[in-house]
């Protein structure tokens, strides 16, 4: 979970802050180690829906785990010793670490997008302190975790119903009961339950990501299920023209493309981008909450062709987005030269063979290879290369 959500991080081009990023007071955690690739182009779709859906998949696990350590957490008294106080401040932060990123992650991915406001930030400070705790956690419990799993052997267990299920023997970890009550579930069927819970969950989930039939059981998916509608404009919709507030003549005859770099400026209408040479990319797009579209067929005016328009024929440098939408955190992004230079990276006017729809972004939008779902700006109107916002 941590890595995928850092690499989701570095998606974001955090480098190309403040607009790509704003996370207050991120200091060396804020850091980024390479560009952010546009190849494999279906590179944020993996990453990003391994996040999401492991995400939910380990949930029955996380609380199983936590179910099995419960006496340990309100032990009496609270603090022994000076070791024992960190032991304890270590376990606070690993426990409430790990629910903490959980909640904000379902919360976000079920009930709202919220970038880039708290969510985001409060998530990003929290795999932090997750992590932190889990490494101090490990390093002093790997010792038990090596003992405890050579002690039996899985067959075994599994092999082992209700009525031979024996207490574990007594030993100085605090969580076996002294006084143990007759069992009720065998360890295979609690094992069994978390797994199927598990499994259950997976099958509701991962289509939203993986997409193909899988789709039509995605029954916990806010946004990646079934019933996107149908036409060339049938794919999922983040949010609506109407939702972020586009008005019809924000985007009908009046609207105009900018493009600009440096002093050099030029005004399109859509006809004319029309008539720049079109190009073709098959691409998705993938949001950060985890869901995907299948592959799309875009058309439109290569970034680099529109760089070339204001004089930057060769190695053209990043380009500032910036959307009709008036408030909210769409309004505007950066992307980086890599992404410009990308042959696939578009500013698309029509997908799977017809004009855009407005909900998907007409006039033009962005849509760049393995770029997370945010950054592919709807309802275009101003692209400033070299240029920041
Ligand atoms: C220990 C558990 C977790 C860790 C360490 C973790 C870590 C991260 C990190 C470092 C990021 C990138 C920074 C950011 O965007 O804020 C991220 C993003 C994200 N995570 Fe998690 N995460 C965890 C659990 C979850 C869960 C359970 C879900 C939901 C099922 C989830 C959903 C998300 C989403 C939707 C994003 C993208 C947010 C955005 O870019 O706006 N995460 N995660
Ligand atoms: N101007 C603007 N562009 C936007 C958005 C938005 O709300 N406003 N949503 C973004 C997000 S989060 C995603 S996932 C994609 C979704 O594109 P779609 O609605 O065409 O599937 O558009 C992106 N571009
Ligand atoms: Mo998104």
């Amino acid at each position: 979970m941590f890595v995928t959500g850092l690499l989701s991080y570095a998606a974001y081009n955090p480098d190309l802050s403040p607009v790509n990023d704003q996370t207050p007071d991120k200091g060396i955690l804020g850091f980024y180690l390479f560009s952010w690739p546009t190849h494999p182009y279906w590179l944020y779709r993996l990453l990003q829906g391994v996040h999401v859906t492991l995400g939910v998949v380990l949930i029955p696990i996380l609380l199983a785990k936590l179910w099995s350590v419960v006496p340990k957490l309100f032990s009496w008294p609270p603090v022994r010793s000076v070791s024992h106080a960190l032991e304890r401040l270590s376990v606070l932060l690993l426990v409430g670490g790990v629910l903490f990123e959980f909640i904000t992650g379902i919360l976000n991915i079920q009930l709202h997008y919220i970038f880039p406001g708290s969510f985001y930030t409060l998530h990003f400070y929290g795999a932090w302190v997750f992590i932190g705790a889990f490494v101090v956690h490990i390093a002093f419990r790997i010792p038990t975790m090596v003992r405890a799993l050579r002690s039996r052997r899985m067959r075994t267990e599994l092999r082992t119903p209700l009525e031979r299920t024996e207490p574990e023997p007594a030993d100085d970890t605090g969580l076996v009961s002294p006084r143990p009550a007759p069992p009720t579930m065998s360890r295979r069927g609690a094992l069994g339950m978390v797994g199927l819970g598990s499994a259950t969950l997976l099958v509701v989930t991962a289509g939203q990501s993986i997409g193909g039939p899988l789709r039509r059981v995605a029954l916990l998916a806010p946004h990646g299920g079934p019933n996107p509608g149908s036409g060339p404009g049938g794919f999922q919709i983040n949010k609506t023209a109407a939702d972020v507030g586009i008005q019809a003549r924000d985007i009908g005859p009046d609207w105009r493309l900018t493009v600009r770099a440096g002093n050099r400026q030029i005004v399109l209408t859509r006809a004319q981008v029309l008539a720049l040479p079109q190009h073709g990319a098959s691409l998705p797009i993938a949001c950060v909450e985890g869901w995907s579209t299948d592959n799309q067929d875009w058309s439109g005016v290569r970034l680099a062709d529109l760089a070339a328009l204001v004089g930057l024929h060769t190695s053209p440098p990043g380009v500032a987005v910036e959307s009709v939408q008036r408030g909210g955190a769409f309004r505007s992004t950066v992307l980086r030269d890599n992404q410009v230079r990308d042959s696939r990276s578009l500013l698309a006017l029509r997908v799977n063979g017809a004009d855009l729809t407005p909900d998907h972004g007409y006039p033009a939008r962005i849509i760049v290879p393995a770029n997370p779902g945010v950054h592919n700006t709807k309802w275009v109107t101003r692209l400033t290369f070299g240029g920041t916002l």
